[in-house]
């Protein structure tokens, strides 16, 4: 049995996941999480995807971590099990990753989410990190990534209090990028991914990781890094058929070499 169903191309370069645990919220299981990250991996080398979209259900982006799997866990299994281990090689997914959230985006579930590029939501969309009240903290990024994005005192209530946010304060707050009504909200994530699929791939994973060192590093390093990856573009063939369109007034055709 299978945690996730692949649809590839389902628009031209653009891969779906859809997290398929839907009695269970699609709660983030040891299993679910080796297979999206297998998964991953293997689009990251495949030359026909450009950019993956990732959802649930319409009930459940997922709603965190299997609480009944971590239950009875001690603190030597959870080293031993070393999930964090696959949490940090979905974050180095080279290509463009987005989230397309409905319903309960909490926990673990909202770490993923926010552990992607871009978060596309459904009104129906809560997100939260209510471990709180099951006696942890977030440990997949929620006290880090949810603080960078809401700021501090946003964030420590939500993370103190277990509370959940809707899609339009996740909006007003600046988590997620669209709110959309709940049939649009995959068709939507598809149809961002696509635009950026008709950019250079090579461009698109050189901007996706100058920018997210920007949250790793100071203003000056960063800017250096931002320039090594500029330079390194002018080597592209993607490089000079972009600007070549751009002269001759047609639309570029990207390879990603
Ligand atoms: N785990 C396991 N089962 C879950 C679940 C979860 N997180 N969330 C829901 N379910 C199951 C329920 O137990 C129920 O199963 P049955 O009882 O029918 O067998 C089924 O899904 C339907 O749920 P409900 O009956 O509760 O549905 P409601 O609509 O009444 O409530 C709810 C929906 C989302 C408000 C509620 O289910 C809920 O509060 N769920 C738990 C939310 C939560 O506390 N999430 C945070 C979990 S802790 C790490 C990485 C990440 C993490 C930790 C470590 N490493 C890398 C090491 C993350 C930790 C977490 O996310």
């Amino acid at each position: 049995m299978s945690y996730i169903i692949i649809n590839k191309e389902v628009a031209p370069f653009v891969t779906h996941i859809q997290i398929n645990r839907p009695k269970e919220l699609n709660a983030l299981n040891l299993e679910l999480m080796i297979e999206l990250k297998d998964a991953l991996l293997e689009l990251e080398n495949d030359d026909e995807v450009r950019a993956v979209v990732l959802s649930g259900n319409d009930r459940a982006f997922a709603a965190g971590a299997d609480i009944k799997q971590m239950a009875g866990k001690s603190s030597i299994d959870m080293l031993i099990t070393d999930q964090f281990k696959i949490w940090d090689q979905i974050k180095k997914f080279k290509k463009p990753l987005i989230a397309a959230v409905s319903g309960f985006a909490l926990g673990g579930g909202c770490e993923l989410a926010m552990l992607c590029d871009m978060i596309v939501a459904s009104e129906t969309a809560k997100f939260g990190q209510p471990e709180i009240k099951i006696g942890v903290i977030p440990g997949a990024g929620g006290t880090q990534r949810l603080t960078k994005a809401l700021g501090k005192v946003k964030a420590m209530e939500l993370i103190l209090t277990g509370e959940f946010i809707d899609a339009n304060q996740a909006l007003d707050y600046g988590l997620v990028n669209h709110v959309v009504p709940v049939e649009l909200y995959l068709s939507e994530a598809i149809k961002l991914a696509s635009k950026i699929t008709a950019m250079s791939p090579l461009a698109c994973q050189l901007a996706k990781e100058a920018v997210n060192r920007s949250f790793e590093t100071n203003l000056e390093e960063g800017l250096h890094f931002e320039r090594k990856n500029f330079y390194l573009l002018f080597s592209s063939q993607d490089q000079k058929e972009g600007m070549s369109a751009f002269v001759e007034k047609r639309k570029p055709i990207f390879k990603g070499n």
